[in-house]
């Protein structure tokens, strides 16, 4: 068969909640350009469980444009989406559909919603994919296609049978930075987490194997900037260790999301830079404790909330930088809660920092809560899913607070100046250190 693999990525921002002149601040627009342009790594896994016999092309398509595919007659077409652009995923399934081709879509999407995902395409896959492609495969090639694919134990395909990602199906000057996955679900539970639904349980990827399709990519790419795709890296300290042992001179950059738990182990901190790593992106969520209360079912975020500081310091005194990550529309955030944060970010020392808008993702517990307590603005709104644009009711402030208090914090952490500054403070850190 020729097989087409069409992954729907790029960012997309339709910014109900932001004035899109503010958006334009370099230092925001800076870190979406840098990541937009990533492929599918869930795609590239999938191509390499493909038995040899069959032809395989890999496209992105951040939007419908199947003139790219005319003439090529592919016998199966398998779409990966995510929730923001599932509307565009629809639309090339439906036009590939419309030339012959048999669809297959999955994905996040495509695990929660899989009855309204098949009214576009002739098979749905829902779930971890390593075990449905090659059923999916091989009845596509015996013309018994069935309309759903579901993994009979969600989360726990074991990561030690890992297939290499077939990196050799793209073309690499397209690209500027490569994931890689070295773990997969997060020990965590939030409330609004659109991933660990489908991940499941936390599970480690033998280091052995990551190292394998490490080294596949340098072999295409000198230097390479890596992409970890993974939910909460340094979970296990253990294991973690040696994954950073193993990667330790192999001449890659990366960066990766953990949780503020790393900043309490010194071993693992001092071998991060040596590693490769370059910036970790933690999950902070709110300075607020009353916000952080209740956002996992073990408040394990409130918990770490005093040593949010001690850690931030502790991970970028090893040279390493923290994304800090934030949420607003928390149900304790009142319109004062925006000073906060920047005053937070200001006096941690943050060298970077990302504010997004609590987002029910369908699947998601937050999503039923508010559901339930009819706080959705409209029940279908996936082309807002962007972490940027308004969905739902807040508790404590209207939309119109939550919209002007977004475009003040915007305005505020994303200038020239505020940008400048924070690299400043980082690497007056990094120069102390190589001084010290
Ligand atoms: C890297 C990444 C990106 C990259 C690349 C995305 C891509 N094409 O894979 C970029 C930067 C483009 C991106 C963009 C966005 N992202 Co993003 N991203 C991630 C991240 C960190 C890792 C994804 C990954 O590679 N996972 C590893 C691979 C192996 O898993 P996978 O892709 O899910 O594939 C597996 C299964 O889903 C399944 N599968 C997937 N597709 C298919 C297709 C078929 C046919 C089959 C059989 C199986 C199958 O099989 C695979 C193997 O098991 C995740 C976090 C996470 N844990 O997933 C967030 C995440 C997916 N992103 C998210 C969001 C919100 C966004 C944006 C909306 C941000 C924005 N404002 O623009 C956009 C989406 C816009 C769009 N295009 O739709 C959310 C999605 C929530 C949701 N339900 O949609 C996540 C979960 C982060 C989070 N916790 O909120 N993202």
């Amino acid at each position: 068969m020729r097989i087409a693999l069409i992954a729907v990525s790029g960012v997309r921002v339709r910014n109900t909640l932001l004035d899109v002149n503010k958006v334009t601040l370099p230092g925001f627009v800076h870190r979406g350009k840098t990541i937009a342009s990533l492929p599918s790594l869930g795609l590239l896994t999938l191509a390499g469980l493909t038995p040899a016999e069959h032809d395989l092309r890999y496209f992105d398509m951040p939007e419908l444009d199947t003139a790219v595919l005319d003439g090529e007659n592919f016998d199966l077409a398998a779409i990966s989406a995510l929730t923001a652009k599932i509307d565009v995923a629809y639309a090339i399934a439906d036009a590939l559909r419309a030339r012959g081709t048999k669809v297959v879509i999955g994905g996040l999407h495509a695990k929660v919603l899989p009855r309204e995902v098949a009214r576009h395409a002739d098979a749905v896959a829902v779930g971890e994919g390593e075990d449905l492609w090659p059923r999916i495969v091989e009845d596509a090639a015996r013309g018994t296609l069935k309309r759903f694919y579901i993994e009979d134990a969600p989360g726990t395909y074991d990561l030690a049978r890992s297939p290499l990602p077939r990196f050799d199906l793209l073309d690499m000057s397209r690209y500027n930075r490569i994931t890689v996955q070295t773990s997969r679900g997060c020990p965590h539970d939030c409330e609004f987490c659109a991933a660990s639904k489908l991940f499941g349980r936390y599970r480690r990827k033998p280091v052995d194997l990551v190292l394998r399709d490490v080294d596949a990519v340098r072999a295409r790419w000198e230097r390479p900037m890596l992409e970890f795709a993974d939910d909460n890296t340094f979970a296990d300290p253990q294991w973690g260790t040696a994954l950073l042992r193993g990667l330790a001179g192999r001449g890659v950059r990366w960066f990766t999301e953990t949780d503020s738990s790393l900043g309490r182990h010194p071993e693992l901190l001092d071998l991060l830079a040596p590693a490769g790593c370059r910036q970790l992106l933690i999950g902070f969520e709110s300075p607020r404790a009353a916000s952080l209360k209740g956002l996992d079912a073990q408040n394990w975020k409130l918990r770490q909330l005093d040593g949010y500081r001690r850690d931030i310091e502790a991970i970028q005194s090893r040279g390493v930088s923290v994304n800090g990550t934030f949420i607003v529309g928390l149900d304790a955030d009142t319109p004062d809660v925006f000073e906060e944060i920047e005053r937070f970010v200001r006096e941690s020392g943050l060298a970077e920092v990302q504010v997004t808008a609590l987002t029910p993702f369908p699947g998601t517990r937050l999503h039923a809560r508010l559901a339930a307590e009819g706080r959705l603005i409209t029940r279908k709104y996936w082309d807002r899913c962007t972490l940027f644009d308004a969905t739902f009711h807040p508790r404590n402030m209207t939309l119109a607070q939550l919209e002007e208090g977004m475009n003040w914090l915007f305005a505020k952490l994303y200038n020239d100046r505020a940008v400048a500054e924070r690299k400043r403070r980082f690497l007056a850190i990094v120069r102390a250190r190589r001084a010290g």
